[in-house]
Formats: structure tokens, C-alpha cells, sequence
């Protein structure tokens, strides 16, 4: 990132955020509907002085639909238009899982697979079937996550996408976590996702490797200082 670009976020430019001991609470607006993921940001993001803000604080902003084609674009798409409502740093993610021998289905229609209102279970239960159904032995999958953050007149400051590599186990197994986590075994590993505590798939996850790059670029842009 080019370290002269001054970039308005909410109020502030860099240079003052940047100013003295970088002990100004930036507001960053976490751009997500999906509960499962907004518990993991925000634990992932405690420790630096950012105020985080949810779409509920946000009454009157209108959903952005995922377009795009890939995880990237959605990302993109996703923080920038809530940037541009909401009028402060943004922080969006688009992710899903992608199974090999689905030929990298449910990719970006994970949240969408079976149909918009099916649930997790149902999900789970169709993919099994129709990994079951290829015979093909390739258990290969890895969860996929695009981050994007836009400042608050919508442009994109900062792109990173990470995966985490695994296998999709036969049955469902776990509570914890969300969405395909009982399906998901992460390499190095003999639990799923859902088995696996908090803190583990926060260490190892898609989410937590693009987060920590995002991290990286909120200290570097704001001269926030991480205690974490
Ligand atoms: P937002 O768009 O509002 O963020 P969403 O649930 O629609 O919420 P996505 O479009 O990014 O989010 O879809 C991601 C889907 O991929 C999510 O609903 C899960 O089904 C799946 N997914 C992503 N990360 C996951 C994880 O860590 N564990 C389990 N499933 C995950």
C-alpha cells in the first residue's frame, strides 16, 4: 500500500489517525448478516482499538446482493456498497466451501446451496448424497474466504483471500461453530470444525488467515496499535 495515500475514513484522514499515539477508536463496520462469522470476526479482531459495528447499527441499509462470479468480486462488491451507506470503514468477507470431486461446488453459492431458505442440516445432508453418488474417492475440500475493506466513500483499500485445506468426512459430527463445519476435517487434524474449539479454528481457518492480513493492513493504514 502506498504509504502517501491519504485515505478518508469516517471523519478522519490517515495523517490524523496516524497522529500521536494512534490511541483514536476507529469505527470499522463489520458488513455481515451471518452470525456465525460475526462472532468469529469480532473475537478475531479484539485487541485493537477499532469500535466494531454490526449492519443492526445500520437500521435503514439496504442488503447487497452477491453478484459476482467469484469470492473476490463478492468481497469487493460486498464493502464497497456497505461502505458507501454506512460511510465508514468496511470489512466484508465472501466465503464457502469448495469440494473437489463437486468440481468445486457449493463454491460461491455456499449459503445459497439446496435453496436460499434450506437448512444447514439439509445442506450437509445433499452434499453428502451427492459426493456419495460420484463414487469418486476424493474426499479433498478446503474452505475459501475473500476479504475486502473499503473506506467510506466505497473504494477498495485492501484485498486478501486465504484457504484452509481438509476433507469432507462421511457423517456430520460437532455442535460448535456454523454452516458446513461437522462436515469439515482440516488437515493435521482428526476432529471436524464443529468438534474443534473455538480458539483452534480461529488459529488455523480461512477467516482467521485473511483476518490476520487485514489486521496487518489496519495497523500499517491507521497506526493503530495491536495488543494482540
Ligand atoms: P454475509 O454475506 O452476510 O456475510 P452469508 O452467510 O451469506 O453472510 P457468504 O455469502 O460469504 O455469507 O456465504 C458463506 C457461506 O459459506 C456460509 O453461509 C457457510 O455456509 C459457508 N461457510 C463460510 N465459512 C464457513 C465456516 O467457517 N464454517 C462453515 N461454513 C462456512
Amino acid at each position: 500500500m502506498d504509504g502517501a495515500l491519504i485515505i478518508r475514513l469516517s471523519g478522519f484522514t490517515t495523517d490524523d489517525v496516524c497522529a500521536g499515539e494512534g490511541a483514536l477508536s476507529q469505527p470499522l463496520l463489520i458488513a455481515t448478516s451471518n452470525a456465525g462469522k460475526l462472532r468469529e470476526l469480532r473475537s478475531l479482531l479484539v485487541n485493537l482499538p477499532l469500535v466494531l459495528l454490526g449492519l443492526d447499527d445500520f437500521p435503514n441499509i439496504e442488503s447487497v446482493e452477491e453478484t459476482g462470479s467469484t469470492f473476490a468480486e463478492n468481497a469487493a462488491l460486498k464493502a464497497s456498497r456497505y461502505a458507501r451507506q454506512a460511510k465508514v470503514l468496511t470489512l466484508a468477507d465472501d466465503s464457502g466451501l469448495v469440494v473437489d470431486a463437486l468440481s468445486g461446488r457449493p463454491g460461491v453459492h455456499s449459503a445459497r446451496y439446496v435453496r436460499a431458505d434450506a437448512t444447514y442440516p439439509e445442506r450437509i445432508a445433499l452434499l453428502l448424497a451427492e459426493l456419495e453418488k460420484t463414487r469418486d474417492c476424493d474426499r479433498a475440500a478446503r474452505f475459501v474466504c475473500s476479504m475486502a475493506v473499503a473506506a467510506d466513500a466505497g473504494q477498495v483499500v485492501f484485498a486478501t483471500e486465504k484457504s484452509c485445506e481438509g476433507r469432507i468426512e462421511k457423517a456430520a459430527r460437532g455442535l460448535g461453530g456454523f454452516g458446513y463445519d461437522p462436515i469439515f476435517v482440516p488437515d493435521g487434524f482428526d476432529q471436524t470444525f464443529a468438534e474443534l474449539t473455538a480458539e483452534t479454528k480461529n488459529r488455523i481457518s480461512h477467516r482467521a488467515l485473511a483476518l490476520a492480513a487485514v489486521r496487518e493492513f489496519l495497523v500499517s493504514l491507521t497506526g493503530l496499535r495491536s495488543d494482540g
